[in-house]
């Protein structure tokens, strides 16, 4: 098999590269470990910034999300007596986007499919290799045989735990990580979102989170020890717990009732650096984690994708490598930016176990301040809606 870039991980970094890449008659093949059913059987994003939304239009994988995503105008912070609103229209001129990861994923598979486009599902065993010279290729096992794959360029696409980054050399390798002493329980909710929009909850027996899933589910996130596992949790407790973090008038409305989907996320950072090595690129995942807090994983994998797209296009179209040659610098200035965003929100409104008395005075008047102060709320608005590419 050949063709011109084959696209380790069937996420929605590496079909939205393989979908841009389509229009402009780059060849992809995408090799995902999964079948497709668990892929799209992962929900986690929701929040879309601009950026993102306008590639998918560009991909042409746009119908559903413009019937579908809601526009929200606006966040609402709460925590230490504080309560207010962010309006990230009036402050910056823009809005985000709420529209689940796995329908994005889906629109991928589906403008994929009705293209005709080789996607093949469940490949194990898969190996970069000859990365450094001009004619890479990958192997992996795929129909019960080993097969090799030939092309010009390898885009890994393949998340956090997958095996391309770990062919960037170690002497040449710098990875950055931040563990944080907590985790988020997620869950989802078949009665109506309690909030017309996200609510980011600090308070003194930690983070909350209501989100949607969409017009007409909830979401909930809560911060728990890592020592928790999702079953200590049952449906009351976890309402319970909400209502208690939570503002007044949005406890009293909590619907109640079943949640599904429980799982509990370890809240981390990290940054691998360089993205790209010899013919290979990282994108996503694989090449860096942001905590969940500031909704910024996607939609950096997302800026990711950009980059290496227009370097791929520029490439082929005129045979100017310099995007290629300047991609993990391009792609990671803006990840660190990124990655202070999602810091910041962390530190705003968990609870920390070591956090002294100056530690948490410190944070209440880091929200005061933010309460009181159209500048501080800029400056997040700003970051929310997303940096420019
Ligand atoms: P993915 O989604 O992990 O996809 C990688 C794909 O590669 C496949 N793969 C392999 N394929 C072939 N061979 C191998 N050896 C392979 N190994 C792995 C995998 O099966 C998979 O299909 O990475 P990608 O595409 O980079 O996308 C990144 C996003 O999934 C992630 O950043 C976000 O979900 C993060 N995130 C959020 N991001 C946002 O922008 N906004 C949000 O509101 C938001 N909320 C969240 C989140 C992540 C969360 N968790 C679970 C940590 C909320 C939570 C709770
Ligand atoms: C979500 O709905 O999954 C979600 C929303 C905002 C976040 C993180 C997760 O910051």
């Amino acid at each position: 098999m050949r063709t011109q870039v084959a696209i380790v991980g069937g996420g929605p970094a590496g079909l939205l590269l393989a979908q841009l890449l389509h229009t402009q008659g780059i060849e992809t093949i995408v090799l995902e470990r999964y079948e497709r059913d668990e892929v799209l059987s992962r929900a986690r994003a929701a929040v879309l910034e601009r950026g993102l939304v306008d590639l998918l239009h560009e991909a042409g994988a746009s119908t559903s999300l413009d019937e579908n995503g809601l526009v929200h105008e606006g966040i609402r912070l709460s925590g230490n007596g504080q309560d207010f609103r962010i309006d990230l229209k009036a402050l910056t001129g823009g809005a985000v986007t709420i529209y689940g990861q796995e329908n994005i994923t889906a629109d991928l598979y589906a403008a994929r499919d009705a293209l005709g486009l080789t996607t093949l599902h469940g490949c194990s065993g898969m190996k970069p290799r000859d990365i450094d010279s001009d004619q890479p290729f990958l192997t992996f096992l795929h129909g019960g045989k080993m097969n090799r794959l030939d092309c010009d360029f390898i885009a890994g696409c393949d998340g956090v735990h997958g095996p391309c980054r770990k062919e960037v050399p170690d002497d040449a390798a710098q990875v950055v990580e931040q563990t944080f002493p907590f985790g988020w329980l997620g869950v989802k909710s078949d009665a109506a979102p309690v909030v017309d929009e996200l609510l980011y909850a600090g308070s003194d027996r930690g983070f909350a989170l209501c989100s949607l899933k969409d017009a007409a589910r909830g979401r909930y996130y809560l911060q728990v020890p890592l020592s928790d596992a999702p079953e200590d949790w049952e449906d009351d407790d976890i309402w319970e717990e909400l209502a208690r973090r939570l503002p007044q008038d949005v406890a009293d409305a909590l619907p109640g009732g079943g949640l599904s989907g429980r799982y509990i996320a370890p809240l981390r950072s990290f940054v691998s650096n360089p993205m790209q090595w010899g013919r290979m690129f990282l994108c996503g995942d694989a090449a860096h984690i942001v905590p969940p807090t500031g909704a910024k994983g996607l939609n950096t994998a997302a800026s990711d994708v950009q980059y290496l797209y227009h370097a791929l296009t520029g490439y082929y179209r005129k045979g100017d490598e310099a995007g290629l040659a300047a991609y993990s610098n391009t792609a990671l200035a803006r990840i660190w930016k990124t990655q202070r965003f999602s810091w910041s929100m962390t530190k705003l409104l968990h609870r920390f176990p070591d956090q002294s008395v100056f530690d948490l005075q410190m944070q209440r008047a880091e929200l005061a301040y933010l309460a009181g102060s159209e500048a501080a709320q800029t400056v997040l608005a700003e970051n929310y809606v997303g940096l420019p590419y």
